[in-house]
């Protein structure tokens, strides 16, 4: 792949937009175990701000680590509501005398699905997003409609027709058909019509407590069970699904649900001008380099929890890379201190 250079150096080398996701990928992926790892010990406490507490933490410090000029874009809120990974907060290691390090706009979720964790279910995870300046949507902490499926539904979702019209074009694409579909929904009251309307189109539902971004990104992928999500979600966690959508050129189509005066204010703060512009992946996400990393939390379809062993622990994450198209899973043991006579277990 060609490489763009980007406008800062890493010590004495020039850092081209290529090693950003070369460099950054293994470093980003330490982040999110970090954070994975301090809210699965929380795991099933029922105690869901504490949790997030606990991977928020972790992740912060796990930045100090990183050699950016990391900018938080999508994060636990504005600067006086959240202490830490607020938006705007500057992250990554304090550069030094001659070297200046790459300038990276990161959207975090380090726990994505805190009930999830907070009563022990599957799938929560902790994740972020990583672009170079200006490759992720500042997206305000508010609803978003979004309907996402693989890449072989590529232009063909339409947030403005019927339901039934969507399933149709899902399963036309998919060469299956409408009652073979299965569409994941967060169970929620807002859901009541949309449910009604899948079920008398005849495709199947799973409902899903939490956790509409791994759902997203299932979606996106064969072999996961799930041909599409529908529904109302997170604007924050839609944009981090869209970084994760662009690596693998999953479908999504998505509208904020700016409702009150407040919002639309807040919205216009934040530099969007059409409050009711339909977005899609690239829209939400228009880096030409972009590092997705996530790790299982609790255990999940597509990643496994964390498994704790006395000495460590073992986890398991997804990092992928838009411009370098890699899709890695990595598997880690963490060992705390030096592993006991029964060394390390693999399993
Ligand atoms: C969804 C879900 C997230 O927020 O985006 C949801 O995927 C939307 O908010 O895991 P409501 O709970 O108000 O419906 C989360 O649950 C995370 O907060």
């Amino acid at each position: 792949m060609a490489s763009v250079t980007a406008p800062n150096t890493v010590g004495s080398h020039v850092a081209t937009i290529s090693t950003i996701e070369r460099d950054l990928a293994g470093d980003f992926v330490r982040v999110v175990e970090e954070a994975g790892i301090a809210a699965a010990r929380t795991m099933g406490q029922g105690d869901r701000e504490g949790s997030d507490q606990a991977a928020v933490q972790a992740m912060r410090q796990a930045f100090e680590d990183v050699q950016i000029e990391g900018t938080i874009v999508i994060g636990e809120g504005e600067r006086d509501e959240a202490p830490m990974l607020y938006i705007g907060e500057k992250v990554g290691a304090p550069g030094h005398a001659g070297a200046q390090y790459p300038q990276i706009d990161i959207a975090v979720d380090p726990l994505e699905g805190t009930n999830l964790c907070a009563t022990g279910t599957a799938n929560s995870i902790a994740v972020l997003a990583a672009s170079e300046p200006g490759g992720l949507l500042h997206a305000p902490d508010c609803y978003m409609e979004k309907i996402i499926a693989g890449p072989a539904c590529r232009d063909a979702l339409d947030i403005d027709a019927p339901v039934k019209y969507n399933l149709k074009a899902i399963a036309h694409c998919l060469d299956r058909q409408v009652s073979d579909l299965v569409i994941m929904v967060l169970d929620r009251p807002r859901h009541e019509e949309l449910i009604k309307q899948i079920r008398a189109s005849g495709a199947r539902i799973r409902l899903i407590p939490d956790g509409d971004l791994s759902a997203g990104i299932a979606a996106a992928v064969r072999g996961a069970g799930v041909d599409a999500v529908m529904g109302t979600g997170g604007a924050p966690e839609g944009v981090i699904t869209a970084a994760a959508l662009r690596c693998l050129s999953g479908e999504m189509v998505a509208r904020l649900v700016v409702n009150t005066k407040e919002l639309e204010e807040r919205v216009e703060k934040m530099g969007i001008r059409d409050p009711k512009r339909v977005y899609n992946a690239r829209d939400l996400a228009p880096g030409k380099q972009i590092i997705f990393a996530a790790c299982g939390v609790t255990e999940g379809a597509l990643l496994h929890g964390v498994r704790f062993f006395g000495d460590g622990c073992r986890t398991h994450s997804l990092v992928m890379t838009y411009g370098s198209r890699k899709v890695r899973f990595v598997d880690t043991v963490h060992m705390f201190r030096e592993p006991g006579r029964r060394g390390v277990r693999l399993y």
